[in-house]
């Protein structure tokens, strides 16, 4: 029973309500969203917040996807009023607190696409965390260009 009221709230939800979050020991994963790509474009880029409600800090130690043939961490600095992407080992998540990965600062790079990213896809992301381990989310296909300006590479 509760099945079906599941099955038919989901098929009533706009598909923007339909981001899922995950749990990974006391790690919580929100909202994992990323943006359609052009079909020329090498790469694309995946954001979520990351919730610690543990005692214990913990750091996002790698990202992989079947989407792409790397996959990187990456942060947006200001290097003289130009806007670069550099890697970054690790992304670290408070304890008590969160990470935010969001256009124009943080992001996992999705890099060597296999095939363009379209909006209102699903494609599967696997984060690794020191601490709490490996946890597989959904991320969300949205617009080009949803949720602000980012930096191409
Ligand atoms: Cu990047």
């Amino acid at each position: 029973m509760k099945k079906l009221l599941l099955a038919a709230f989901l098929a009533l939800a706009p598909a923007a309500a339909l981001a899922a979050d995950a749990t990974v020991g006391p790690l919580k994963v929100e909202q994992p969203w990323s943006r359609a790509t052009a079909a020329s474009a090498q790469n694309g880029s995946a954001y979520f917040a990351v919730r610690n409600t543990g005692a214990q800090p913990d750091r996002l130690i790698s990202a992989a996807s079947t989407v792409a043939a790397r996959t990187e961490l990456h942060t947006n600095i200001d290097d003289n009023g130009v806007m670069k992407m550099r890697q970054v080992a690790a992304i670290d998540v408070p304890a008590g607190g969160e990470a935010v990965l969001k256009p124009g600062g943080l992001h996992v790079m999705l890099m060597g696409l296999k095939a363009p990213l379209a909006e209102g896809q699903k494609f599967p992301l696997t984060l690794t965390f020191e601490r709490a381990g490996t946890v597989t989310v959904d991320v969300m296909v949205g617009k080009p260009g949803a949720g602000g300006a980012h930096m191409t590479h």
